[in-house]
């Protein structure tokens, strides 16, 4: 085939390969038949897995010196807590390098067919502790580090968090790669690597939410390989023609070049020699700088383009669940984000493929690929140009090979979150990619199989297009991410069933109910449970008899705990641990805010992104409502009531006004609550700046009860709820997402639930929108509340009239509709505390029945291997 495409085109590696050899005396020489001559004695040291390193405490030592003198040229006589953190990072990335490079050696070998994870989010947080854990090695390092004057605590402390992601989907993306690599599954992990992470949240003094950058890369970052052989050039703007020969090919030329470097981070399985790739791209100017206009002295325009390079993946983009409200350039840069990135990715897995030597039409038997949420699905018509255009491919067969890679998760039906892109934009950036998005089109809905199939319903036709109209027209991708996959997925039964019921009910009418499933999400046991609450994994490996190796690998060995609900020593110790964490969180308050903690109440916790779904305005107004309450009643009176602390973490979106309110309210409520004598011993306020996978960590072994109270059908998941059970807390709730399957597994009378439910919802908002009723009359409980903080009980009340208004006027998310069985539900939750010794009871079998293995990432990513992927998993010889 001749090439009609710029050799420098997308999907050409762009240094030629290099010639490569093999060490001698090390490695087996492969015969012609493909059999292994090995070197004397190497083939029992390689296989039985001996080549890693020796992990004694005193080689342990030895290696963490050198890379205190080597890898960080710094003196041992004055190491700090963030150079012995460093150090302790190299001497286990040695480790997870030679489990890393053994496991793809191992894949290359084997063949297996590969599973790859596109998403725009990974929230990794931190990585040490994780690896110790994985690794196995623990003890050894808490030792080595001992005898060296460092606590393994204190240094495990220095580490930032990677926090390349907003929430639930990019924390998913994190437990979904633990899982994969302790399944010893082949699955690889593709995203970009952002030079500034989700914001840092900063409160004013008035309660107002800050942003500043979040420098995460400020230190070396001792887990990833820069792998700058590894580029490929990625094509934007300039035109596209096609060619008038009937092949449907297109020439796509000019424009910006930008270069993908890729950088690699390994991923160890728990228990497993298995150690998975997540290859994060960066984005740099393929020609460095204009040489024109530097020597004519214009210096700024000579490195113009490459800022603008760079700019693709300098920056997470904060927002989740909708991007209207930014720019046209901030509009520009996600998208060119979001192509670089699939573009990239795409090139890498079919240069792989490649070397393999097999036809493209067998790439749906080797590689399947996953993706999260829309962001990634201009890889469809990526996948389509690359077959059409560069390897001569028909449309029907391309679209044969694309139909059968792809797998298509969905995370929300919030209208405003369906990702859109404007025609004329994607025309501008991608334009091959608009004319392929218009053949699908043409080819698939209106000529073909929808037309015949529902001859004549033009509205259908209208419903299901790609293409919305307007001014300007767009891009719907839900719909390009649906038509172009094998199965499409929710995240939990209710909101896989409103998928198929609302957003693609016409896709299902038109290909079938088979290909729309459900993969209830899940979290990784390992981080949720074992590395943030130490002590409680230790008392159940205790009480069940079994090493954490095994149960932490199968949860449905929780159950064990049921029988020890009865028994008071086993209680005692679980309430005493229960404890010690909220003393944690204390000590992790006062040294951070400076603020007392009242450790002997109920910790009552809501952390999340502040979204009006999430209705953390709900809770804000449900404790001025208590405040109020106490206010009333007399000494005497109060003194039955159960204390409470209530905590608040999260951070919004930096344009979204209405969520920057609510933490405005929050802030100042606490302000006056706190500093209150009458009430202050029975209610408190914190909100916690700054929310990360680190503070998660403390928060959650801390809570007695948590708070999942989004409207009914609007949380299509939720995660979190999953990992306060894990740790012995329980649920207060609306019948929504994962709720519900976690209300199945550990009984109703253990989850505190409350609210309308998904079908009455569209009722009401008619109701409010059409019938409106004041809401003195609908809930004059909340009407009350409102009025006290128009009055200016909590600072001037002027400042919180559009967050009031939103739920006086129209109040979409239903706020006055479900008040008052909030509230009595937060009674219920204080009757049953009282009881402590049931309390605990509840918060045991919650932890044994959540029948948490169910919601352990494990379970979730073999179904999809299982029933979406159908990869296998290939153990790597000489796993542990
Ligand atoms: C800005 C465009 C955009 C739109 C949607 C960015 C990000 C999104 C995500 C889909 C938002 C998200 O994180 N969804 C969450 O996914 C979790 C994992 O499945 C679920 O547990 C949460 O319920 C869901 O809100």
């Amino acid at each position: 085939m001749t090439s009609i495409i710029d050799p420098n085109t997308i999907g050409k590696p762009v240094r030629p390969r290099r010639h490569v050899r093999t060490l001698t005396g090390y490695l087996p020489e492969v015969d012609a038949s493909g059999k292994e001559k090995w070197p004397k004695g190497e083939e029992k040291v390689w296989k039985s897995g001996m080549r890693s390193l020796d992990n004694n405490v005193n080689s342990i030592t030895k290696s963490f010196v050198n890379h205190v003198q080597t890898s960080l040229a710094r003196q041992p006589y004055n190491l700090d807590d963030l150079g012995a953190y460093q150090a302790a990072a190299l001497s286990v990335r040695d480790n997870l390098l030679v489990n890393w490079n053994e496991t793809q050696l191992q894949y290359t070998r084997k063949a297996p067919k590969r599973a790859y994870y596109l998403s725009l989010e990974f929230l990794m947080g931190r990585t040490l502790d994780n690896a110790l854990l994985n690794l196995g090695l623990k003890d050894e390092y808490k030792t080595s580090v001992k005898s060296l004057g460092f606590s393994i605590e204190d240094i495990l402390d220095k580490e930032r968090d990677a926090a390349l992601g907003n929430g639930g989907l990019g924390r998913l993306a994190a437990c979904y790669l633990d899982s994969s690599a302790s399944q010893e599954l082949p699955v690889w992990g593709y995203g970009l690597r952002y030079k500034y992470g989700i914001f840092q949240q900063l409160i004013s003094p008035e309660g107002n939410q800050l942003e500043a950058p979040d420098p995460w890369l400020e230190h070396q970052n001792p887990w990833e390989l820069p792998r700058l052989d590894v580029t490929y050039g990625v094509r934007f703007y300039g035109h596209a023609d096609r060619l008038d020969d009937g092949s449907g090919r297109a020439i796509w030329a000019g424009g910006q070049e930008v270069l993908a470097v890729a950088y690699d981070v390994m991923i160890p399985g728990y228990g497993t020699k298995t150690t998975n790739n997540l290859r994060l791209w960066e984005s740099k100017s393929k020609r460095g700088f204009d040489l024109n206009s530097f020597n004519a002295g214009n210096y700024e325009k000579a490195v113009e383009s490459s800022n603008s390079a760079s700019a693709i993946t300098s920056v997470l983009y904060p927002n989740d669940h909708t991007l209207v409200t930014l720019n046209m350039f901030g509009k520009e840069l996600r998208l060119k984000q979001q192509y670089f990135w699939t573009a990239a990715s795409l090139a890498d897995i079919l240069r792989r493929f490649k070397n393999m030597g097999k036809p493209l039409t067998e790439l749906p038997d080797f590689v399947a690929i996953q993706l999260n949420d829309t962001h990634p699905t201009l890889a469809i018509p990526e996948l389509m140009r690359i077959l059409i255009d560069e390897e001569d491919l028909t449309w029907n067969a391309a679209w044969k090979i694309v139909t059968n890679t792809f797998f298509y998760t969905n995370h929300t039906v919030l209208p405003e979150a369906l990702e859109k892109w404007a025609v004329p934009l994607v025309e501008h950036v991608l334009p091959r990619h608009m004319q392929i998005i218009y053949d699908i089109v043409i080819l698939i809905y209106l000529f073909l199989a929808v037309e015949k199939k529902f001859p004549g319903d033009r509205d259908r036709l209208a419903r299901m297009s790609l293409i919305e109209e307007g001014q300007p027209k767009q891009v719907r991708m839900a719909h390009l991410a649906c038509i172009g996959s094998r199965k499409v997925n929710g995240v939990a039964e209710l909101h896989s069933d409103l998928v198929r019921t609302t957003i693609l009910k016409d896709f299902v009418e038109f290909e079938g109910f088979s290909k729309f499933g459900n993969v209830t999400n899940g979290i990784t046991p390992r981080r949720w449970l074992d590395q943030c609450n130490p002590e409680l994994s230790a008392l159940i490996s205790k009480t069940l008899k079994l090493q954490k190796g095994i149960w932490l690998k199968d949860l449905y060995k929780l159950e064990g705990l049921l029988k020890f609900t009865e028994n008071k020593t086993f209680r005692r110790e679980w309430a005493a641990i229960k404890q010690r964490n909220k003393e944690r969180l204390a000590h992790h308050v006062l040294t951070t805010l400076g603020l007392t903690v009242n450790t002997n109440a109920m910790f009552d916790v809501q952390i999340k992104r502040l979204h009006e779904y999430k209705r953390q305005t709900l809770n804000i107004l449900g404790v001025i409502h208590r405040y109020l309450t106490l206010k009333k009643m007399t000494p005497a009176e109060r003194k039955k009531v159960n204390s409470r602390v209530v905590f608040f973490a999260g951070k919004a979106a930096p344009a979204y006004y209405i969520a920057k309110l609510t933490i405005r309210l929050i802030v100042n409520v606490a302000r006056i609550i706190n500093d209150d004598p009458e009430t202050k011993d029975y209610l408190t306020l914190y909100f916690l700046p700054d929310y990360s996978v680190s503070l998660a960590e403390i928060l959650i072994p801390a809570s007695d009860i948590s708070q999942h109270i989004s409207t009914a059908g609007t949380e299509a998941s939720g995660t979190s709820n999953m990992k306060f059970c894990l740790n012995g807390g329980l649920l207060l709730g609306t019948v929504d997402g994962a709720n519900i399957e976690i209300a199945e597994e550990v009984g109703e009378s253990n989850v505190f639930f409350f609210g309308h439910l998904t079908p009455a919802v569209e009722d009401l908002r008619y109701q409010h929108l059409y019938h409106p009723i004041p809401i003195e009359e609908n809930c004059p409980a909340l009407a009350h509340v409102l009025n006290q903080v128009s009055a200016g009980l909590f600072g001037d009340g002027g400042v919180y009239e559009p967050l009031l208004n939103t739920i006086r006027q129209g109040d979409y998310y239903l706020l006055s509709d479900d008040f008052d069985s909030y509230i009595e539900a937060l009674a219920m939750v204080d009757d049953a505390y009282r009881d402590r010794d049931e309390w605990i009871k509840k918060s045991i079998r919650t932890t044994a029945k959540a029948c948490m293995g169910k919601f352990s990432s494990d379970r979730a990513i073999n179904e999809y291997a299982e029933s979406y992927w159908n990869i296998e998993a290939t153990p790597i010889n000489g796993n542990k």
